[in-house]
């Protein structure tokens, strides 16, 4: 019983130093037309994700994280959200953002990205 408790215990520290880290990764830049964005094991990747303005940018899901903590995709500041299907890609489409920063997160927050968008 010990051993099972300690290893809760952990594993929710690990999941916490994880999780904190990870909010801090590297913007990748990106060019393409459309964003490839992979949902699986408690990560968006690439979470965050710098891009030029333009009219229209396309983000494609892509769930293989069974879990229904990874269902929805939720953007902050805008309205805008989508339910992700398992095991086949998901087209959004963001039309006329302005430069700045759009976090995004599944409906725990859980999962966390960060859409940035440069003039
Ligand atoms: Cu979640």
């Amino acid at each position: 019983m010990g051993i099972v408790v300690n290893s809760i215990g952990i594993i929710l520290i690990v999941l916490i130093i994880w999780w904190f880290w990870l909010k801090k990764a590297k913007a990748e830049k990106v060019a393409t037309d459309v964003i490839k964005i992979m949902v699986k094991d408690g990560v968006y990747t690439p979470s965050r994700i710098e891009v030029a303005q333009k009219d229209k940018i396309t983000l494609e899901f892509y769930r293989e994280d069974k879990s229904a903590c990874s269902e929805y995709v939720i953007f902050e500041g805008i309205d805008k959200q989508a339910r992700l299907p398992i095991d086949q890609p998901f087209q959004l489409e963001l039309e006329n953002l302005l430069p700045g920063k759009y976090p995004f997160a599944c409906q725990m927050k859980m999962y966390q990205g960060e859409l940035v968008v440069v003039a």
